[in-house]
């Protein structure tokens, strides 16, 4: 595996590459044109002049997250094809830059849904959390407006101000679209990718929905094994692969995290890694540090399923804690983050040794 952080862009995000240079075992970012709106061609010159950006520092690009997918091919409306041709260029002009990941997601009108972006732990921390309770009672056109004052100035990735304006629209876009019709609109999606993927050595990873459960009515599939499995079935090429998100999959506590990670086994190409807190079952749940004691999964035996499948593509601490009076993008600041690149890696390495060496040795 290769330790990695998520970088927005310098434009957008409060960390600076020079400080990520700086995180022990950081090499690589995953990082984005954070600025182009889903259906839009990624210019070479600009993948390219990101790059060099990255290089600069010292560091290199080790995948995108993300190429976000217009939503007419979500829901399989005509115009999807022109989306998917700007999607394919996209590719192209990504793999011309020697780039062979791409993390997306495909989840109607929202990204990740989370009621309270800084709720504050006994420790003074401040995290991501969500209620059922609080969902149950929120009108979803109303969702952006309740999290817009604690974004802490920052645009969140799913969550653009422009696209949250269309809410209504969105949802009228999504009435027909049923789990069989959203899944039947990806693999078509994935089918049309697949020789460009080859040309290039692309890995599409896609991103689960988050919370593992249909929100607001809106259909949900990257939720549990049995779906994942059935879509890397219905496309059977390595390039269409999975991002494993512990703090994704892990929100419905049916999903046995170590064992999907096994089951998924030769397609997971990205890995975003974070531990949860769960108050009320399901209904409440909150965004712990990534120690397994902070949280309810134990992430030694997540780490060691990855190990022992033999994972080798990037990974990252996935949103961190606000913590020591840091003011930044709700998850993505750097000082928890560098937390939990530190503990992952600490993981990594005693079960490294502790396999190639022995216990006793
Ligand atoms: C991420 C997602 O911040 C997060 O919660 O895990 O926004 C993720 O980047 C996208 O869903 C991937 O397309
Ligand atoms: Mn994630």
């Amino acid at each position: 595996m290769e330790m990695t952080m998520r970088w927005y862009g310098a434009a957008f995000d409060t960390v600076k590459l020079e400080q990520i240079r700086q995180v022990p075992g950081v090499k690589g970012v995953i990082t984005t044109l954070y600025d182009m709106k889903p259906g839009e061609v990624w210019p070479q010159e600009r993948i390219h002049a990101l790059k060099r950006e990255v290089e600069a520092a010292g560091l290199h690009i080790a995948g995108i997250e993300s190429v976000n997918v217009h939503d007419a091919i979500k829901v399989g409306s005509p115009d999807r094809e022109q989306y998917i041709a700007n999607y394919i260029e996209t590719l192209e002009n990504l793999g011309k830059e020697d780039i062979h990941l791409v993390c997306y997601n495909f989840m109607p009108v929202f990204d990740w849904t989370r009621t309270e972006l800084a709720r504050r732990r006994p420790d003074g921390s401040t995290v991501l959390a969500y209620s059922k309770a609080a969902v149950d009672a929120l009108d979803p056109e109303r969702m952006f407006e309740s999290i817009a004052g604690e974004t802490n100035g920052t645009v969140m990735p799913g969550w653009e101000p422009e696209r949250m304006a269309k809410v209504k629209e969105l949802f009228a876009l999504y009435r027909d679209v049923d789990d069989e019709k959203l899944f039947a609109n990806l693999v078509y999606f994935l089918e049309k990718l697949m020789p460009v993927c080859n040309r290039y050595d692309i890995k599409m990873a896609i991103h689960p929905d988050d919370p593992a459960w249909s929100v607001f009515g809106l259909p949900r599939i990257i939720i549990n094994e049995k779906n994942i499995l059935r879509m890397l079935k219905a496309v059977d090429d390595v390039h269409n692969g999975v991002t494993f998100c512990s703090g994704s999959y892990g929100t419905n506590l049916e999903n046995d995290l170590p064992h999907m990670i096994r089951a998924l086994k030769g397609r997971i190409h990205f890995a975003h890694v974070r531990n949860l807190q769960f108050n009320d079952g399901m209904n409440d749940f909150e965004e712990s540090a990534h120690l397994s004691a902070d949280g309810s999964f134990d992430m030694y035996e997540i780490m060691r399923a990855l190990y022992e499948t033999g994972f080798d593509g990037p990974i990252r601490p996935d949103h961190g804690r606000m913590i020591w009076g840091e003011v930044a993008m709700p998850g993505y600041g750097l000082y928890d983050r560098a937390l939990g690149a530190a503990y992952l890696n600490g993981l990594w390495e005693a079960i490294e040794k502790a396999e190639t060496r022995g216990f006793d040795k």
